[in-house]
C-alpha cells in the first residue's frame, strides 16, 4: 500500500527531522513546498509511504506534529560531556520536562545519521523543541532561559548589562578554560587510551595553557563576588564553566590536587556552584565519577605496557 501524506509545520522543519520522530516509517518524499503564514514560514513536506505502520504507531506524536502543541522537549546528550551535563543540570533545577536521550560518544554515536539530522555537527549537547532543533550549548541554555517562564531571573538576568556580562564570559569560556582542560585531558588521558601517546612536555604545556585561564577565573572573573561577573546567585556561565572544571576529575587525584589548588577561589565556587544546584550537580555527575576509576585502570595498564 503506497499513501500521499503531508505534514504543515515550521519552516526549521525537515525532512530528516520526520524520520528522527517517526523512525519505523518507511518513506518518500514528494514534494516539498513553502509559504508564509501570518508572520511564519511554513513548510508543507508531502511524502508517499509504503507501509503506515510508522505512523500508525506514532499517531499520537503526529497529532501534536499537526497542531504544534503539547511537544516535548528531548535533549540528546552523554552525562560523559560537559557541555551536556550544564543543560541536564539546568532543566531539572528550573523542573523543565524534557526526555534525555543518550548519544554515547565513546561508542561514535553521534555520527549516526539519524543524529546528524539533529545537529550535523555531530556533537553532543543538542536539543530538540517540537520542530526547533538547536546546538551549541551556550545557545541552548540562553534558548531554555528564554523560553521557560518558571527560570529564575538569576540564570540569565533580564538587564541588558547584567545579560551582556554574561554573555561575555561564554564567549571567553570557548577560547580559553574549554581549550585548556581539553587540552589537558587529551594529553593526559583520550590521547594514550586512544594509542596516541604524549611527552611530558606536551602535558607540561596543555596544564600550563589550563592554568593561565583558571587564573583569570580567580583574579577577575570571581574578583567581585561568589560567582562568575560579580554575581550573588549563579547564572548560566557559572554552570557551563564548573561542569568544564569538572571533566578535570577523571585525572588521576595528585595531578588534579596540582592543577586547581592553588586557585581558592576556584575552588570555593566549584563547591558553591553544586550546592546552590544540589542535588541534581552529583546526580548528573555520577557517570562522570564511576569513569574515573575505569579510566584510571586502563590508562595505568597501557602506561605499564608501553
Ligand atoms: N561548542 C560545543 C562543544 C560540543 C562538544 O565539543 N561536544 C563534545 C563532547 S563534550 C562531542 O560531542 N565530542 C564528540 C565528537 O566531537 O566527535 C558546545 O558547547 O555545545
Amino acid at each position: 500500500m503506497s499513501k500521499i501524506m503531508s505534514i504543515t509545520t515550521t519552516h526549521s522543519f525537515t525532512f530528516l527531522s520526520l524520520k528522527h520522530h517517526f523512525p519505523k516509517l518507511n518513506a518518500t518524499i514528494t514534494s516539498v513546498g513553502s509559504s508564509k503564514r501570518r508572520t511564519n514560514f511554513v513548510k508543507t513536506i508531502a511524502f508517499s509511504a509504503n507501509s503506515l505502520d510508522g505512523i500508525e504507531k506514532s499517531s499520537k506524536d503526529l497529532k501534536s506534529f499537526k497542531t504544534e502543541k503539547n511537544m516535548s522537549l528531548k535533549i540528546f546528550c552523554d552525562r560523559m560531556s560537559q557541555p551536556s551535563r550544564a543543560i541536564i543540570i539546568f532543566c531539572k533545577v528550573n523542573k523543565i520536562d524534557f526526555e534525555e536521550v543518550t548519544i554515547d560518544i565513546f561508542k561514535n554515536q553521534q555520527q549516526s545519521p539519524e543524529y546528524k539530522a539533529i545537529n550535523p555537527m555531530a556533537q553532543v549537547p543538542a536539543i530538540l523543541d517540537g520542530d526547533f532543533s538547536l546546538f551549541e550549548s551556550h545557545a541552548i541554555l540562553k534558548y531554555l532561559s528564554c523560553k521557560f517562564p518558571g527560570v529564575a531571573s538569576h540564570w540569565y538576568p533580564s538587564d541588558l548589562i547584567e545579560r551582556s556580562k554574561v554573555n561575555s564570559v561564554l564567549d571567553w569560556h570557548h577560547g580559553n578554560l574549554r581549550r585548556g582542560s581539553v587540552g589537558v585531558l587529551v594529553s593526559t588521558i583520550f590521547g594514550p587510551l586512544k594509542g596516541v601517546p604524549s611527552s611530558p612536555q606536551a602535558i607540561e604545556d596543555s596544564e600550563k595553557a589550563l592554568a593561565k585561564s583558571l587564573s583569570v577565573i580567580e583574579e577577575y572573573w570571581l574578583k567581585d563576588g561568589p560567582f562568575l561577573v560579580g554575581r550573588s546567585q549563579p547564572s548560566i556561565a557559572d554552570l557551563s564553566l564548573v561542569c568544564e572544571v569538572m571533566e578535570l576529575e577523571l585525572l588521576d587525584k595528585k595531578q588534579h590536587e596540582r592543577i586547581l589548588s592553588p586557585f581558592k577561589k576556584v575552588v570555593k565556587w566549584v563547591e558553591d556552584t553544586r550546592s546552590a544546584t544540589a542535588p541534581y550537580f552529583d546526580e548528573v555527575h555520577e557517570k562522570l565519577f564511576k569513569s574515573k576509576i575505569g579510566f584510571q585502570e586502563i590508562l595505568q595498564h597501557y602506561l605499564e605496557t608501553m
